[in-house]
């Protein structure tokens, strides 16, 4: 058995990876390393994440293969189960050239439209299992990101913006998911957190699952309602541990 070194080896441990692991696209704390420790001693212990894997290296730190069993980045999209790379698929070999053509070229007409206090760079972030549409530009600085956060949150540019690419193409099988500052995710329908559980739900009966965006439209939503989870729905990283703290009696 994979996880016979642990206490309840047919339990794990997923986590949300901003808001939930680390304060939004922060470093993970002191505290936190900790307890996850602690954790893996009782269980598996995993991540899922909308990012990629880089962007998780950066939060996470360098050894995450090392200190968690299972790595979901951009939902599982690109997945790792004791550091080795699981069988994935593509969001380009799902669309299509000619469909994301139109996707992309209607974002970026859009986009350029669009009044906006500042822009920076990179718009449109072209990953394994999704694209990720920044209006302000993926380049903005920590300080410009809380700033564009409370200017989109005043005029809705992003709410905006999925209305708009979900009327233009409605039979493209695509979601829209707003779960950080400055950006939304483009993934295929279903391709949500929950696409990670299919690499983990045989080998355990019992998957804790840990999020902040856990309400309607989040993107802890899917997955934290899964039947396939028990869900736990945390206000920030200081919460989770608390969580932990009283499930695994540390
Ligand atoms: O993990 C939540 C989101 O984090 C980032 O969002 P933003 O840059 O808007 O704060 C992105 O990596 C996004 O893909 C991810 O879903």
């Amino acid at each position: 058995m994979s996880f016979a070194d642990r206490e309840q080896p047919r339990t794990l441990c997923l986590f949300d990876v901003d808001g939930t692991l680390t304060p939004a696209r922060l470093t993970v704390s002191d505290e936190m390393k900790k307890t996850l420790a602690e954790v893996k001693k009782k269980c598996a212990i995993g991540f899922v994440g909308g990012s990629d894997f880089e962007k998780q290296v950066e939060q996470l730190g360098p050894n995450i293969l090392q200190e968690f069993d299972y790595c979901f980045s951009e939902n599982g999209l690109t997945a790792y189960k004791h550091g080795q790379k699981l069988a994935s698929q593509s969001f380009i070999g799902w669309l299509g050239e000619d469909k994301y053509n139109r996707l992309a070229k209607f974002i970026l007409r859009y986009l350029s439209d669009l009044d906006l206090p500042f822009r920076r760079g990179t718009f449109i972030e072209f990953r394994n299992g999704m694209i990720n549409v920044s209006p302000v530009g993926r380049n903005a600085s920590t300080k410009e990101r809380n700033d564009y956060e409370a200017y989109d949150k005043q005029h809705n540019i992003r709410e905006t913006m999925v209305k708009a690419l979900q009327k233009e193409f409605p039979d493209f099988g695509l979601t829209y998911s707003i779960g950080g500052q400055i950006s939304f995710d483009v993934f295929p329908t279903g391709w949500d957190k929950t696409y990670c559980l299919q690499y983990v739900e045989k080998d355990f009966d019992t998957i804790h699952f840990f999020g902040d965006k856990t309400y309607k439209g989040g993107n802890d939503y899917e997955i934290y309602n899964d039947p396939r989870t028990v869900g736990h729905a945390v206000t920030c990283p200081e919460d989770t541990i608390k969580d932990l703290k009283q499930i695994f009696n540390l």
